[in-house]
């Protein structure tokens, strides 16, 4: 068994929309035919796939009867049974719709706020019947052109208004099941609103339920603004907030490419793996691996295999890269704490008599600064583990 083959104990995931993505963009039509959600999770699972993921309408089509709908669930249901795959997430495309042209919950119409909380309460009824445990939240049209349209401070406001009434909705209900909310600084809006996984993790302190709201991450939307992806996720699972994961590669300053796991920045990738592993000895993170990218636009289904499972085989590679990288004697030494047993204890927990010891401590700057921190030698050991070379 080739050791870089997923698993379900990988916890690996794809949306129906990933690997059913038809290649269409901007500037030209579909590449590739529509692939029916039954058959998107045979393949799945012979990828070695974990789980499959959905919005509502990726499953059932905006419009269908009430008799429609509860056909097509009971079909997907027979598929995940017999091919041994769970649906971890669900969410709803409050994106699609030119009902939403100006936004969901944020819009200036409240016939348009009724109809997304509508939409959302039935995409989570769904989700949880699929055994769905996260529901995300991606404002993909909660944003602006014209900024004038609306006070920012009301769409803040209106977003708060939503996640409380669906937090006492899921409450009310009895649903085992969290939010997790997804950031993005720009596309397709000309500005979305909490642009970052920082705006969004200071937006949950001040919801209704907080403990019910964490964030879902995505590589190429932070880095789409210029951000460390690895610190923003590192932020949220510091505050227990990191329920949920977007996976794929960006390149700074471009459209959002969603590119194939790994394929664009190896480094950032390799600590990004590296953090969620905890092979620096730490919890690591236990929840999906969702893979939220698609193949380009010059594959036929094929190639759109050979996408899904280069994200798994990449991933799994640089965990084994991070786990040698942690485990070589001169790294550890390179990043072994520095200790003072004399001075830890004075840096938390203000008391007088801390302050006054801290004030009379011996510090000689100019013979503390002359330490080198052999920061390039950590460095050339981590590019030669991930270079395969050590
Ligand atoms: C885009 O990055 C968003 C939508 O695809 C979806 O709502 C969410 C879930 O992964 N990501
Ligand atoms: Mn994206
Ligand atoms: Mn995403």
């Amino acid at each position: 068994m080739d050791p870089f083959d997923p698993t379900a104990k990988d916890r690996f995931t794809f949306g129906l929309w990933t690997v059913g993505n038809t290649g269409r963009d901007p500037f030209g039509e579909a590449v590739r035919a529509p692939l029916a959600p039954t058959h998107i999770v045979r393949k799945l699972s012979e990828c070695g796939a974990w789980g499959v993921n959905l919005h509502d309408n990726d499953l059932v089509p905006f419009g269908s009867s009430a008799s429609e709908r509860d056909r097509i669930v009971r079909e997907f249901k027979a598929a995940l049974q017999e091919h041994g795959m769970c649906v971890p997430m669900a969410t709803t495309n409050l994106f699609s719709h030119p009902i939403f042209k100006d936004g969901a919950f944020t819009s200036n119409d409240p016939k348009v706020r009724a109809f997304a909380l509508r939409k959302t309460m039935d995409g989570i009824d769904l989700g949880v019947e699929l055994g769905a445990r996260v529901y995300v939240f991606w404002g993909g049209r909660e944003g602006t052109e014209a900024d004038a349209c609306r006070d920012p401070r009301t769409a803040v406001a209106r977003t708060r208004e939503a996640m409380d009434f669906l937090c006492d909705y899921v409450r009310e209900q009895g649903y085992d099941l969290v939010f997790a909310l997804e950031a993005k600084p720009n596309e397709p809006r000309g500005d979305i609103y909490f642009p970052t996984t920082g705006h969004m993790l200071h937006f949950i302190s001040t919801l209704a339920h907080p403990e019910m709201v964490g964030v879902n991450p995505e590589v190429a939307h932070e880095t789409m603004a210029g951000l460390s992806f690895t610190h923003g996720v590192a932020q949220a699972m510091e505050a227990g907030k990191l329920f949920h994961i977007d996976l794929n590669a960006q390149r700074i300053g471009r459209y959002d490419q969603d590119f194939r796991f790994g394929s664009e920045d190896v480094r950032q990738a390799f600590l990004l793996v590296r953090l969620l592993e905890g092979t620096l000895g730490t919890a690591p993170y236990t929840g999906p691996l969702h893979f939220d990218a698609h193949a380009y636009r010059s594959e036929d289904e094929a190639g759109v295999w050979d996408f899904a499972r280069g994200c798994m085989r990449t991933y799994k590679i640089l965990k084994a890269r991070a786990q040698a990288f942690d485990a070589d004697p001169e790294v550890r030494a390179l990043i072994a704490e520095q200790n003072d047993a004399a001075i830890e204890p004075l840096l938390s927990g203000y008391t007088k008599d801390k302050a006054a010891k801290l004030r009379a401590l011996a510090l000689d700057p100019a013979s503390i600064s002359k330490r080198g921190l052999r920061y390039e030698r950590l460095d050339q050991l981590m590019i030669e583990h991930l270079l395969g070379v050590r």
